[in-house]
Order: structure tokens, then sequence, then C-alpha cells
């Protein structure tokens, strides 16, 4: 037998397998894999890998290399729950590592990616092995393609010395009011959020049909994450409250909820470049409708979404659910819309795919899909087939809200929280301020940064030296809550700050009504607080919210110390330069509200551990609960009690609100390289 390597890059990153593979693998050739995928012969360092037996890849083989690669189609989704299976139950490392290289020459990319990461993420004997980061791996899926081609120009022509970071001239269209928002949705951090939450948060592996009782437990280790049918309404929820307050911010009305039985008035033409497997994403022209879709091994039917949407609606307003094998199971307070989550979304905790279906994943597949629903004109998918590249299509926005619908009638049918369940007795909010850099009192500010991004591992071709993308993105200034607090009760006390902000007006530009404005309140920090005796004044930095992650951290320039699995997990936040909205240049009226809610009912049972906490609120806790007893969106989550029409008259005197405004300066800051 021949020896096989894998080389060792300078970070430890590279997966990359040596042509020896391919003479002792054979069998792969008839696949169409003549060559090596990448040996990088440049490599530092060559490790010799242990060969152990070959895996049988079977079906996982029909999806092609060049194809390109969707969880929202079944079948895709059946075949990465297969590989992972394969990844998962390898008894080892170096039968993980062998089986790792042969997928990788012979598999599609992207589910390749997919499975391995999803699998590694979850394996406790691969937590300090590092695999290489998405955009790394695939800047074809946020980079545009005029960056794209100038890029590889760059890497071909000049040497490494002389080579300046590339821009591309924006291209926004004053004809379309949509591109106003193209800074949010384009926007790489906000993107890499998304395809990391899908990622911590699998649908499911393959069927458990077919697997043996410990295969089971292993896949519902994967899947059966704490609350995350919850956190999939909850983080979601967020994502098209923060959308509509970018919008507002505009000067456009808020995204309305697609009737998908109507025409798609918004079109989207992604610039994103050639992807790896030669394919670009699709085109979606304007006034297109779902239509079945009859494509190979993917089968659709409209009329399966009304089917399930009456179902799901049925069961909301019957407040229980009907489980496979027909028994009742109530929608509680408590777990109602944990198991709404995986039902609508659905994932395999779904407890009825048969009756309830497969609503969310099916409409991003109908839209993913809708500019040739038969396959005719031979065309792969759109972005809204892609967690990776969904959030800059519109109708993203759209089809969430129609989702986002579903869990308000829900919440709709909870009781109001009680002045028990809201009030801190003993406990008042006396004074809130903000205090932002260089800017009065109660203010944020942003204004526009540029940031270099090394993409060379990405392109596909032998270069040495960092390749730098400049990129432009929204930022803000950093500031302080002061948050004065009385205590006075008899003994210190432990409270749980909960920090949100929402436009003071609504779009016709009057006062909101509650029920309206309480769901336009983004989440901006929640923190466990210490409250002493008496009247104290206490300081929160912006950098320390545990809604977000650091710049550093969404682009992944990370410590060599730090393990790759905390940082695969740590990569699933919502990026920190866009935790404020733009705002306007005369200064954009919101409110923000800050309430401190009695610890002793928002602790779970356990410490939240040392890594990787930074950002909970939309992430969860990697192998912990979710940091927060409270249904998640507490206090905004459900119906106020009669008699409250307005934010003033829902406070209690441990709440308050404070107006302040968001200044957006036109000005570019320039910032240094990210790699
Ligand atoms: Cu995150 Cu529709 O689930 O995209």
């Amino acid at each position: 037998h021949q020896p096989v390597f894998i080389a060792k890059g300078p970070k430890k990153t590279a997966f990359k397998v040596c042509e020896e593979y391919l003479k002792v693998n054979p069998r792969y050739k008839c696949l169409g894999v003549s060559h090596c995928n990448s040996f990088d012969k440049n490599a530092e360092e060559l490790v010799e890998v242990k060969r152990t037996p070959i895996p049988s890849f079977d079906e996982i083989l029909e999806l092609k290399r060049d194809e390109n690669f969707s969880l929202f189609i079944p079948k895709h989704r059946r075949l990465a729950g297969k590989l992972i299976d394969i990844f998962w139950n390898m008894p080892d490392l170096d039968h993980l590592l062998f089986t790792a290289m042969c997928a990788r020459d012979c598999l599609n990319p992207y589910l390749f990616h997919y499975a391995l990461t999803v699998a590694m993420l979850h394996r406790p004997d691969t937590k300090d092995m590092a695999v290489p980061t998405f955009v790394e791996f695939f800047p074809d899926k946020f980079v545009d393609a005029k960056a794209l081609a100038e890029l590889k120009d760059q890497a071909i022509l000049i040497s490494e010395n002389s080579r300046k970071p590339i821009e591309v001239t924006e291209e926004v269209s004053d004809k379309e009011v949509e591109h106003r928002l193209m800074y949010f949705r384009e926007d790489m951090g906000v993107n890499l959020h998304h395809w990391h939450w899908h990622l911590v948060y699998p649908h499911g592996t393959s069927d458990l049909e077919d697997k043996t009782e410990a295969q089971v437990e292993a896949t519902k280790k994967i899947v059966d994450k704490d609350r995350r049918g919850e956190l999939f309404y909850y983080m979601h929820q967020q994502v098209i409250a923060r959308y509509n307050y970018e919008r507002l911010c505009n000067d456009l009305k808020k995204t309305k909820k697609l009737d998908w039985t109507k025409e798609i008035e918004e079109a989207y033409f992604p610039k994103l470049g050639t992807l790896k497997t030669g394919m670009s994403y699709a085109a979606r022209v304007a006034n297109q409708k779902f239509q079945d879709l009859d494509r190979e091994e993917d089968k659709r039917y409209v009329d399966e979404l009304k089917k399930w949407s009456d179902q799901i609606y049925a069961a909301i307003h019957h407040g229980s659910v009907i489980d496979e094998r027909g028994c009742l199971i109530s929608l509680t307070e408590s777990k109602g819309i944990d198991i709404l989550g995986n039902i609508i979304e659905s994932s395999a905790l779904s407890h009825n795919r048969t009756l309830y279906g497969d609503l969310h994943n099916t409409g991003h597949d109908f839209i993913g899909n809708i500019h040739d629903p038969d396959n005719r004109h031979l065309k792969s998918l759109g972005v809204m087939g892609d967690s990776a590249m969904a959030m800059r299509d519109p109708v993203f926005y759209r089809w969430h809200t129609y989702i986002d619908d579903m869990f308000q009638e829900y919440k709709a049918t909870l009781p109001h929280y009680s002045e028990s369940q809201l009030n801190y007795p003993g406990i008042t909010v006396s004074a809130i301020e903000v205090q932002s850099h260089r800017s009065p009192n109660n203010t944020f500010s942003t204004f526009w940064q540029k940031t270099d991004l090394d993409l060379s591992k990405g392109l596909d071709f032998d270069t040495k030296g960092p390749i730098y993308w400049r990129f432009k993105h929204l930022q803000h200034q950093p500031f302080t809550y002061k948050i004065t607090v009385n205590n006075h009760s008899n003994s210190n006390k432990k409270g749980t700050c909960r920090i949100f902000l929402a436009p003071k007006y609504d779009e016709t530009g009057k006062p909101w009504s509650f029920r309206d404005q309480k769901i336009m309140f983004i989440e901006l920090d929640k923190f466990t607080i210490d409250l002493e005796r008496g009247q104290k004044i206490y300081s929160r930095e912006d950098h320390e919210s545990t809604v977000t992650i650091s710049f550093e951290k969404t682009f992944r320039k990370f410590q060599e110390e730090e393990s790759s699995a905390e940082f695969n997990f740590c990569g699933c936040g919502w990026p920190h330069h866009m935790l404020i909205p733009k705002g306007t240049p005369e200064g954009f009226a919101s409110q923000l509200f800050v309430m401190i809610s009695n610890y002793e009912d928002d602790k779970v049972a356990e410490e939240l551990g040392e890594t990787c906490n930074d950002a909970g609120s939309y992430c969860g806790i990697k192998n912990k609960m979710y940091p927060d007893r409270r249904a998640m969106g507490y206090p905004f989550d459900r119906l106020p009690r009669n008699g409250v029409d307005t934010l003033q008259e829902f406070l209690t005197p441990n709440m308050r609100v404070q107006d302040v405004t968001i200044k957006f300066s036109d000005r570019i800051d320039i910032h240094g390289p990210v790699n």
C-alpha cells in the first residue's frame, strides 16, 4: 500500500489530499475525479494519514460535484444527513480523517463542507481540529462577480508586495427602492450569522426509522438542542424586526407578509460570482408566482402548502397538535412555541411531518426554483435555496413575515403577563442614558466603514500571500448605557437587565399602538446584574452585548489557541457592526427600553460555561440550556393586558423608556485588514 497524506497548512486549516490518494482509490476516477482537488505543493508539512476501510457513499454520490446543494430540498437534506451520520459514526479520528479525505475528492463540495462541519461541531474528539472557514472556502457565496474577477487577476498578475485591496463600486439603482436596503441584505456578517445559525441548529439528519437505537440517540444529540424550535421562531422574528427598522430608517414601509397565491412584485438579481461548481445563482424577475415544482428529485405541490398551513392554524386555534400516532399534544405555555417551531420549520423534531408537512423549508424551495419550476432551462437555484445567501433577497423577509405571523397567532392565544410576571418589587429603574463616542447624550451615531478581508485561500489557483477584498459595511460609534437603579428593598438583589430598541413612530409617522410596536423591538443586550441596596448607576458597554459577536469573530480572525469548535459555534451571532440600525442624517427617533426582571425567575439550572457565551440571545450556548428561563422575546412576546394601548401604559416600575435618536453620517472610515 502506498502512503496517503494530507497537507498541513500554516494555519492548520488544510484538508488537502495528496496525489497518492487517487492512486490508491482508482474507483473514484469513474466519477470524473481525475486530479487532486487542491493539493498544495507549497504546503509546509505533509501528514501521513492511516488508511482505514473506505466507506460506501452510495446514494450520496448521486449529488454531482457540479450541482448546487440546498438544505431546503428534501433529497439533499437526506443526503446531508447520511453523510453527517457517516462522519459522526466514525469510531476514531483516523477513520474520520481518511473518510473525510475520500469524501472531499468525490462528493459535492458544499454538501461535504456542510456535513463535515456539522459532524465536527458535535464530535467530542474534533473540537481542536480546524475546518477551513466558510468565507475562505467559498468566497463565491459572498463576493460579487466583479470583485472576484479582479481578485483573480491580481493573484495571477501582481506580486505579493505590490498588491492593493480590491474594491468595486457599488451598484445601487435609484429606480429600485429595494436597493436602499442592500447594505443590510447583502452584508456579509448578516449572511454569515444566518449560515452559522443553521449549521449549529441543523434541520435534522437522515430518517430515524432505519437507524439503530445508538444512532437515533446520536442523531438527537445533533438536532435536539434546548428550545431549538423556539429559537428558530425568535431569531427569525428578530431578523424581521431589524429589517423593518432599517426600512423605516430608509423611508420605506414595513415588509409585507407574502401572499404566495399572488405574484411577487419585488425582483432580485444576485451579483455574486460563479460558484465553485461552475454555476451561477439564478435571478428572480418581478411578478412571478409559486408553481408546482417538477424538477428531477424535487417534486412539490403548491396545494400542499395550503393544506399544511390550514392544519397548523387549526392546531394553534385548538391549542394542541396531533402526533404521528394520533395522540394530542398540548401547546402549553412553556413548550407550545418550541413544538410549533419544529413543526413549522420543519425539523426532524416535528411531531408529525405527515400532517403538518415541511412548510417553511418548502417555501424556500418554491422561491429558490421559481425561475425554472420544471427545470426546462436547466438553471439551478436562486439564493433563497441556500441559507448562506437567502437573506440577500427581499422576498426572504416577506416569506419569513408569513411564517412569523403563524407564531404571532399562537402567541396571541396565550394569557397576557400578569403584574407579578412583569414587575420586580423593590426595584425601580429611575434613569437611562446613552453616552456615545463623539455624540450628544442619548444619540447613537452610525457611519460607513470599509474593511479588508484576505480571500486568498478560497481562490482556486496557486498563489502566495494575502489578497484583500475591501468591502463597505455599516458601523456605529462605541457607546455606554448608564442605567440608574434604585433597590429600595432591604437586601442586595440580582436581576436580569433586558435592553431593547424600537422606532418611536410607525410608518405613517404616528406613535405606535403597543400591539404593533411590541414586534418592532430589537434586542440589544441582556445580562445579569447585581443590585446593591440603595441607588446606583450601572454601566454597560455596547461591545459586551449578548446578541452580537465581534467583528473579528464574524470574520473569524482568531487566535491559534482558540479551538475551532468553539470558533465554529461562536461564528453564530448577530454581527456587532449591525447592532444599531442605520438611522437617518437628521436623527431617527427611537425608544430605548430597559427592564430589570427578577433573576430568580430567569435563571436556568446550569452555569453558562467559559467559552462561546457571548451571543446567547439569538444563538443559544454550546452544549448548554438556553441562558434565560423566560419565553424568548419576553416581555414583548405576548399581547398586553386589557387597557394597555401604549408602551407607557405597559410599564411597571422596573421598566423605563428613554427617547433616543440614531444619527447617520455619510462618512467612510477605513478599517485595517482582517485575516
Ligand atoms: Cu433561516 Cu428561512 O430559515 O431561513
